[in-house]
């Protein structure tokens, strides 16, 4: 087992001899900024090298974990032990976790924290799990490194393995990048104990504003606060998508980020979204619904820049009922009648 600390420290040296044996493939990209009619600043990623990935195709996730567990898992063992960074364990025996270099990397040192036993990727986040996601982003900040974690769940989400993993993105500062956590930022809240939204967003997203003092709490603490934050988001959540007449029945898609400060949940629609320029389907993440969308190709980011990216990500999100919510008590339940 390992600290926090240490998978942190790990990881250039894990990084660069899995790309150098060809167990870790790195594909570059050039970082675009793109300004739409909303007036919202986000970032497009421009990465052509991955158009020779094959794409995997959506998983229906499943409830049951015994019919997932037929399907071939690269998060199970045994692991390819290039890109195994270590593993962490929470205060419970059972809640173990791998830490795994993403094998198809477009920025260094992004990273996978999988569940070491089979759990779904369309299950809530639980407690163990955000605080010690939470703990990694605070090891890598004490380094001087800056990260966000991000979690795609459900079938519409963006989401591409069943396995649960939450992802780890280095960016170059937490206080703009990616642009969500950014607008987040700049909110004047207040009252800090309570859920809010951007409202700049064209497209529901509920964002908690954590404790200056998170990373000096005990781990029970730090579950206890971590957990309250985003179950509130997950209950906003529900409701936003009660309010969709046509929303599928089952569990509801969200992204997830968390970052040192904030915890975001953004409500799904749809996993892809139709070019009107091309008529290709782009399929949009938890980075994209966070500002920071991929593309593979010059004319799908001229395709995405003519039609806004704002636009496209609300085609793919939910109509945010904030104002609903707020009036009518902001429960479940509440804002559903
Ligand atoms: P998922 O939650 O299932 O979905 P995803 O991040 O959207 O990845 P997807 O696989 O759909 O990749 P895409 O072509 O869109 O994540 C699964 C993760 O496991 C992925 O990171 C995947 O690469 C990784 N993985 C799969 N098999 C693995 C294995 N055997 N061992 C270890 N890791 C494995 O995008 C390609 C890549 O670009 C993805 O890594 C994606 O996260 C990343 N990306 C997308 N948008 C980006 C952005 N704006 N900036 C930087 N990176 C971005």
């Amino acid at each position: 087992m390992n600290t926090p600390a240490e998978i942190i420290a790990k990881l250039p040296a894990t990084f660069e001899a899995a790309k150098a044996t060809g167990n870790l493939f790195f594909f570059p990209s050039t970082v675009h900024t793109h300004v739409d009619d909303f007036g919202i600043s986000y970032e497009i990623r421009l990465c052509p090298a991955l158009q020779h990935k094959p794409p995997l195709p959506t998983p229906h996730f499943d409830a049951d974990p015994e019919k997932e567990k037929k399907k071939p898992d690269p998060f199970a063992p045994p692991y390819n032990e290039k890109l195994l960074i270590g593993e962490l364990r929470g205060e419970e025996e059972e809640d173990q976790y791998v830490l795994l270099l993403n094998k198809f990397s477009v920025v260094p040192y992004h990273f996978l924290m999988v569940t070491k036993k089979f759990q779904s990727q369309s299950s809530p986040l639980m407690p163990p799990e955000l605080a010690q996601a939470y703990k990694l982003l605070d090891a890598a900040h004490r380094t001087g490194q800056n990260m966000f974690a991000f979690y795609n769940c459900g079938d519409l989400s963006g989401a591409s393995q069943p396995h649960k993993h939450i992802q780890f993105l280095p960016v170059p500062a937490e206080e703009v990048s990616p642009p969500i956590e950014r607008l987040a930022r700049e909110q004047q809240l207040e009252t800090i104990d309570r859920p809010f939204t951007i409202s700049k967003l064209p497209y529901a997203n509920h964002v908690f504003r954590l404790p200056s003092d998170l990373a000096m709490q005990s781990t029970e603490q730090l579950e206890d606060t971590l957990c309250s934050a985003f179950l509130q988001l997950l209950d906003l959540t529900i409701s936003t998508v009660r309010h969709n007449a046509d929303y599928p029945s089952g569990n509801p898609s969200y992204n997830v980020l968390l970052t040192r400060s904030h915890i975001h949940v953004i409500p799904r629609r749809f996993e892809n979204h139709t070019l009107q320029a091309t008529g290709e389907e782009l399929s949009v993440n938890a980075l994209g619904a966070a500002g920071m969308l991929l593309v593979k190709s010059e004319p799908e980011m001229e395709a995405v820049k003519a039609e806004g990216l704002g636009k496209i990500l609300r085609s793919v999100g939910l109509e945010s009922v904030h104002e609903l919510q707020v009036q009518t008590g902001a429960s479940a339940q509440e804002a559903d009648t």
